[in-house]
Parts: structure tokens; C-alpha cells; sequence
């Protein structure tokens, strides 16, 4: 077991091994070439595992049918993480940061509290999430303190969530362009002790889950049971466990880490 009383190490630009270099390099390299290029690399393992709507695999489908509404779920210009195979994931999950995991949590009662500026909050329970389709994700999930992790984790798209229940436009209406979005979107745990921001964009991102499921099992407490942000276009700070609230908003969400100074986006 590990303890989070000490500040995470954020690593500068400098003190990247050269390994990391490379990867980070080789991960925004992606950006230049577009979605179109990934598809014979990591999309395809991620593409296979989802499911399907008609005979096409729902994520690609959502790209070929670019007119119909389900586009709006995704941002263009985004790149995708690399994905693994089921059996690289690891057995042994870390556990590390227990803010806002401290007071012990009613499974039974919790509920996801939505809200957003010229809107009724929206209340939603675990069973609500789990409607939405289910996607498992395999990737490399990487702290800041300097360790990462093939693991795998299971729940239903953060983007999904938000085109569902039309959330996340300042006219409350589904979204008819990226425009329509508020800037950013904020979550935080229950008893508000750990919270963070995203750009709409990030949220937005196809491989964001909101996880309730990590190995095929219902997460652990200190995974963030009953439902857990994973983000993999950032590093763990921002995959936030224990979700209590989300707040769209235009202006900044607070965000623990930052606070803390150090980087907003911590993307990767
Ligand atoms: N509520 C909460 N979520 C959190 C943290 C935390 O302290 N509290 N720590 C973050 C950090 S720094 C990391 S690396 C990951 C770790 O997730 P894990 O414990 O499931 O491995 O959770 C993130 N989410
Ligand atoms: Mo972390």
C-alpha cells in the first residue's frame, strides 16, 4: 500500500527519460497524420473490442457517418492511445491517491450530480450510466510521479453520457458543432476533497470512460467505486476517483493538483 501524503513529482519537459521523449514525440506525431492513420495500428485493437451498431464497430462508425448526430460525441483533431491486448493488462492494479476517498461511501445511496448554467441539475444512479453502451479500454496509464501501468478498465464513454442527455451546450440543446460546447467541465468527488478540470475537448475524447468496472470486476473502494474518471489522454492526476459532481462551465474548474502548482492540462 502506498501513501499520497507527499505532492506528486511532475516531471519537467527536461527530465523526461529518453524513452518517455520518444513516446511523447511519437504520441503528438499522431495529431499531423489524423484519425485515418491510426486505423492499422492501436484503433483497430480498440475498434474490435467495441460494440457494434449494425455490422460496422460503433466508433468507426461514428467517424464514416460525420453528418449524422452521433458525430457530435467526438472532437476532429484528437489522437488516440495506444491500446493493448487483454492479457497485458495487469493483475495487480496500483493504488495511489486518497483524496477525497477518506469518509467511507453509501454504494447504496450515491448518486452522479450534473450540472450546468441554464439547466435543472440532473441526477443520475450507477444503473443510468450502465444504459449507456459499455466499452473496456486497455492502455498504459501513467502517473506523474513517474511509474505507468497497462491496465483495464470498463464503463461507459464520458461523450456518450454527455450526447445522451444533450449536457454540456450552453443552449441545452444537442450540440450542432464543437462551438456549442462549454469550455471546460469540472468533477469532484463527493465530500469535494479532490477535484479536477478538463477542456471539453479532453472530456469529449472517444477512449474517456467513466469507469465502474476495472479486470471485468465492480471497482475497488480505493479504485473509485462506484464510478471513476479514465482519461488517457492524461496522466492519473486528472482520471479522478469517486465521482460526486460534474460542473460544465466556461470558466476554469478548480483542479486540485493545479492548485498546487502545477500544470492545468497535464495532458499527454
Ligand atoms: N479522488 C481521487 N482521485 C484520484 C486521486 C486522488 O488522490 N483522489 N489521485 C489521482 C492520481 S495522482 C492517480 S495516479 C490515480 C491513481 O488511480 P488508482 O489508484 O486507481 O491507480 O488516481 C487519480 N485520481
Ligand atoms: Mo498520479
Amino acid at each position: 500500500m502506498e501513501t499520497n501524503e507527499q505532492e506528486p513529482h511532475m516531471p519537467e519537459r527536461e527530465e523526461l527519460t529518453t524513452d518517455q521523449q520518444i513516446r511523447r514525440r511519437t504520441i503528438k506525431s499522431f495529431a499531423w497524420f489524423g484519425l485515418a492513420s491510426l486505423v492499422p495500428v492501436g484503433f483497430w485493437k480498440y475498434v474490435s473490442s467495441q460494440p457494434k451498431e449494425g455490422s460496422i464497430p460503433a466508433p468507426l462508425r461514428a467517424i464514416l457517418n460525420s453528418n449524422e448526430q452521433v458525430a457530435n460525441m467526438y472532437f476532429s483533431n484528437q489522437h488516440l492511445a495506444p491500446t493493448f491486448a487483454l492479457d497485458e493488462a495487469a493483475k495487480n492494479v496500483r493504488i495511489n491517491g486518497r483524496e477525497g476517498l477518506r469518509s467511507p461511501l453509501d454504494q447504496a445511496t450515491w448518486q452522479l450530480q450534473i450540472q450546468q448554467p441554464g439547466r435543472d441539475n440532473l441526477t443520475l444512479s450507477l444503473d443510468d450510466v450502465k444504459t449507456l453502451p459499455k466499452f473496456d479500454l486497455i492502455f498504459d496509464f501513467k502517473c506523474v510521479e513517474g511509474w505507468s501501468q497497462v491496465q483495464h478498465w470498463g464503463g461507459a464513454r464520458l461523450a456518450d453520457l454527455i450526447t445522451h442527455y444533450k449536457l454540456g451546450t450552453r443552449t441545452g440543446q444537442p450540440a450542432t458543432g464543437e462551438a456549442d460546447y462549454f469550455n471546460y467541465l469540472g468533477m469532484e468527488t463527493p465530500d469535494k476533497g479532490y477535484y479536477v478540470g478538463l477542456d471539453i475537448a479532453s472530456a469529449m475524447h472517444p477512449q474517456a470512460l467513466l469507469a465502474y468496472e476495472m479486470n471485468g470486476e465492480p471497482l475497488a473502494d480505493l479504485h473509485g467505486a462506484p464510478l471513476r474518471l479514465i482519461i488517457p489522454v492524461k496522466y492519473g492526476v486528472k482520471n479522478l476517483k469517486r465521482i460526486g459532481t460534474m460542473t460544465f462551465a466556461d470558466e476554469r474548474p478548480r483542479d486540485f493538483w493545479a492548485e498546487r502548482g502545477y500544470d492545468y492540462h497535464v495532458g499527454l
